[in-house]
């Protein structure tokens, strides 16, 4: 337990001159640090913060981000549904959509928070984990806007020497879309068993938003154009950290936790 109890009596009860016991006061949880030092370097580029929901509208979640009707993740087995039209949110996009809806451009936010998936849990599967995305829009914004301010946001988070590469990819809400990688922090772009012989670790998806989701959010899209963004916290917490199992961040563990705190706990320090 957190200070407190039976034991704190013993301070009044032996020898007086002893020195105290020292309080234990705890320390943030390593996913939280990972947020804060992302939120600091987005507020420093001039994004500010937006928040929203955990229980969404399918609206919200998939009609308004161009999800076709039949898109696998809208199956049962993917999405934890509380009814036909209200669902857990599956990631922070939503939260996007109504600022939208209630800002016009320009815009520039990051949306940190929880997100559910019905997965079955596994060392790099959790069925709710968070995630951080973000949302420019104004005149004229283009696919070197993105580049660049994800190769100042690697860069910043990762260490100076972070190279970034843009790989092909599909997302219905982002055309084009790509993943992200970054140069391996392990081997420098060599090869070794880190980043899988390739040089290159994945570490986030981005894109163009798509004409239909600037229209679903009242915004035209012949005016205006932007770029999203999304990237998992405990993934990047885990390749920044190496650590193996994600299941560990949420076990709540005061001897896997307090290796994160800058100053550990007494009971934890060895
Ligand atoms: C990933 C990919 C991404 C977005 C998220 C987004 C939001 C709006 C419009 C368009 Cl409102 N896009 N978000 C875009 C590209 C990628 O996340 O791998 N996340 C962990």
């Amino acid at each position: 337990a957190l200070g407190g109890g039976a034991a704190d009596e013993d301070h009044f009860a032996g020898d007086a001159t002893l020195p105290g016991r020292r309080t234990l006061t705890g320390g943030v949880h390593v996913l939280h640090r990972v947020v804060s030092e992302m939120k600091a370097i987005f507020f420093g580029m001039g994004y500010s913060l937006a928040e929203g929901p955990d229980v969404e509208l399918d609206y919200y979640n998939f009609e308004a981000l161009n999800f076709p009707v039949d898109h696998p993740s809208r199956d049962l087995q993917d999405t934890f549904y509380v009814n036909r039209d209200i669902l857990l949110r599956t990631q922070t996009s939503p939260v996007q959509v109504r600022y939208m809806e209630k800002h016009r451009p320009p815009i520039r936010i990051i949306v940190p928070g929880r997100v559910y998936r019905n997965e079955t849990p596994d060392p790099s599967h959790a069925a709710e984990f968070l995630q951080m995305e973000g949302l420019y829009v104004d005149r004229n914004v283009s696919l070197a806007d993105l580049r660049n301010d994800i190769a100042f946001f690697v860069r910043s988070f990762f260490g100076a020497d972070a190279k970034v590469r843009f790989r092909p990819h599909f997302f219905p809400f982002t055309e084009p879309s790509a993943e992200v990688d970054m140069s391996c922090f392990s081997c420098g772009g060599s090869g070794c068993a880190i980043c899988g012989k390739t040089g290159w670790i994945e570490i986030m998806g981005a894109g163009m938003v798509h004409p239909h989701v600037c229209r679903y959010a009242g915004y035209d899209p012949d005016a205006y154009t932007g770029f999203a963004f999304g990237i998992g916290i405990e993934r990047t917490a885990m390749l920044k950290y190496g650590i193996d199992d994600i299941r560990r961040l949420l076990a709540n563990d005061l001897r896997f936790l307090g290796q994160f705190w800058h100053e550990a706990a007494p009971e934890v320090q060895r």
